[in-house]
């Protein structure tokens, strides 16, 4: 014992950055990154589901948050998780699907019609799918996704109303293998940016167009950049809370309880925030400039038809997956 407080005692003391008042080291000292600003829905409740963690671990377990990209970008973080750099991060499942391609079936283009049908899926068996697929790669996939949004559509030129007006638009897409696709089939000219670099590269015409679910268009000031936004309700997209495997195997199992619980929980309170900000953000956004309009999924569904792109992906994805998807959704192809 007195060999112990002895040895405590004589050890440099830690000083967490960003977090005054604690001193010294946790006993699980944690990182958890993601690309969002702080004032995104998913960072005000990953705050409370961190709080609440070291409250009921006793401050065994202390998360520490880098949001905004702190540490570098979606790619850069992804291999983070992977290699145990950091113990969490949240992708989008268009991202995260670059490492486990199953992930991106969400993302499949007009594929849910609401958030009944997505969650349907999400917390039923395309969701249950995609965890077993993440597994695999050697990283824990928390069992609630969180929500990013319905994907829209904006330019800093002429309003998008149908499929024809996409002839050729340079538009930014995530680092994502099914959006470039996607894109693609549509008739545009897309780039894969990381998110850290799309408004600088709306602000010096690098592209004209983005696509981000209204939360985000809001938080990262898009509007700034853009005039027009269309309500094409394209992807719906949503962010794995994920962690590195080793590290989640190495918490003890009554502490990953308690992260489980308060992170699955934050996530069901983060799904309700962005679906009430999208009641409330269109008004917002067109106080700030952004002109709105609807467009029906009508023109894009039979361009993408055309292109091949269900059949493409379908074949991707697996008969298996496919129908799970159709499960929740209806026939797409
Ligand atoms: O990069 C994007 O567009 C974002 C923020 O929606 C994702 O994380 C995919």
């Amino acid at each position: 014992r007195r060999t112990l407080l002895k040895s405590l005692a004589a050890a440099p003391a830690v000083v967490a950055l960003g977090r005054p008042g604690i001193a010294r080291a946790a006993e699980f000292d944690l990182k958890y990154g993601n690309n969002l600003p702080v004032t995104h829905p998913l960072n005000v409740r990953a705050q409370e589901a961190v709080e609440r963690i070291a409250k009921e671990t006793n401050g065994r377990v202390q998360i520490q948050i880098f949001p905004n990209n702190q540490l570098g970008g979606d790619t850069d973080m992804l291999s983070q998780v992977r290699s145990g750099g950091i113990t969490f991060f949240t992708p989008s499942a268009l991202v995260i699907a670059t490492l486990v391609p199953a992930a991106a079936i969400n993302a499949v283009g007009f594929a849910f019609a609401d958030y009944d049908q997505v969650w349907g899926a999400m917390d039923g068996k395309v969701g249950a799918q995609v965890r077993a697929e993440i597994a695999k790669v050697n990283l824990y996939a928390f069992e609630k996704m969180w929500d990013n949004g319905f994907r829209q559509m904006t330019t800093s030129g002429k309003p998008i109303q149908t499929a024809a007006d996409m002839a050729g638009l340079k538009i930014r897409v995530p680092v994502s293998p099914l959006s470039i696709s996607m894109f693609k089939g549509l008739g545009a000219a897309p780039a894969s940016l990381q998110f850290s670099e799309v408004y600088s590269a709306l602000q010096t015409k690098v592209v004209d167009a983005q696509e981000n679910p209204l939360p985000i268009i809001q938080v990262a000031k898009l509007y700034e950049v853009q005039k027009a936004c269309a309500l094409s309700n394209h992807i719906w997209d949503g962010f794995w809370f994920i962690a590195n495997g080793r590290a989640w195997k190495g918490l003890p199992e009554d502490l990953q309880k308690i992260v489980a619980g308060a992170i699955n929980d934050a996530g069901m309170k983060q799904r309700d925030d962005i679906r009430k900000l999208n009641a409330t953000l269109q008004a917002d956004l067109e106080a700030k400039g952004l002109a709105f309009n609807r467009t029906s999924p009508d023109s894009f569904r039979a361009k993408l038809r055309e292109a091949g792109f269900y059949a493409e992906w379908k074949g991707r994805f697996g008969d298996e997956a496919w129908g799970l998807l159709e499960g929740a959704v209806g026939k797409l192809a």
